[in-house]
């Protein structure tokens, strides 16, 4: 059975728990206690020597990486949420990049700082530069979304990656809900069959 090295706050792996829960793969849960430091010491460092959650355990094949994750799992298991037309995956490849380059750093860093971070370790610079840099992220999305259900076609890997630091950016002081586009969509993967909440 896969194991996901996992905890419940984290949106990296939540976009796994969600792919597996939605292609019916039966999994373990490993909670990782990151505010303990876990990840970042023996014995998790033999699973990710960046220190990092999510990883999966595939029978003894280990990956890091939630988007990696997410694309490898869809190959093996659930070719339904990649497409099979190659222009689609083209799509699919560079949204789920950008979503790493210029979404979830600033929209998930944004969120760390304000909810888990003591109030006099907030550098509050570093913060509004991150929600502006995300808010640009969020703009181009939306416009995006105008007209497109998914981002790409149907429902996708790239739909389950951009969602939980979307769907959390309210956590990183960004006001989503003027983003109506971006709400719709929110609404849409919602409405996925075997959808689960992040918390
Ligand atoms: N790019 C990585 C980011 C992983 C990441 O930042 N994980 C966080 C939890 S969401 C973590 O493990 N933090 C603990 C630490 O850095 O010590 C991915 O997408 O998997």
């Amino acid at each position: 059975m896969i194991k996901l090295y996992d905890n419940p706050l984290s949106g990296n792996c939540f976009k796994v728990k969600l792919f597996l829960v939605q292609s019916k793969i039966p999994f373990e849960s490993i909670i990782i206690d990151v505010f303990k430091g876990e990840s970042r010491k023996a014995p998790f460092l033999q699973i990710n020597n960046a220190g990092k959650i999510p990883a999966i355990d595939d029978n003894g094949f280990i990956l890091n990486e939630s988007n990696a994750i997410l694309l490898y799992l869809a190959e093996k298991y659930n070719k339904n949420l990649l497409s099979e037309n190659l222009d689609e995956r083209g799509k699919i490849y560079s949204w789920i990049l950008y979503n790493k380059t210029s979404v979830d750093p600033n929209l998930a860093k944004a969120r760390a700082i304000k909810k888990f971070f003591p109030p006099e370790k907030q550098n509050s610079k570093e913060l509004e530069f991150l929600q502006s840099e995300g808010i640009k992220s969020l703009e181009l999305i939306d416009k995006h979304l105008f007209g497109n259900d998914f981002f790409v076609n149907n429902y996708s890997v790239v739909d389950i990656a951009m969602y939980p630091y979307i769907k959390l950016s309210y956590e990183g002081g960004i006001d989503i809900d003027i983003f109506k586009n971006i709400t719709l969509w929110m609404n849409r993967v919602e409405n996925t069959k075997e959808f689960i909440n992040i918390y």
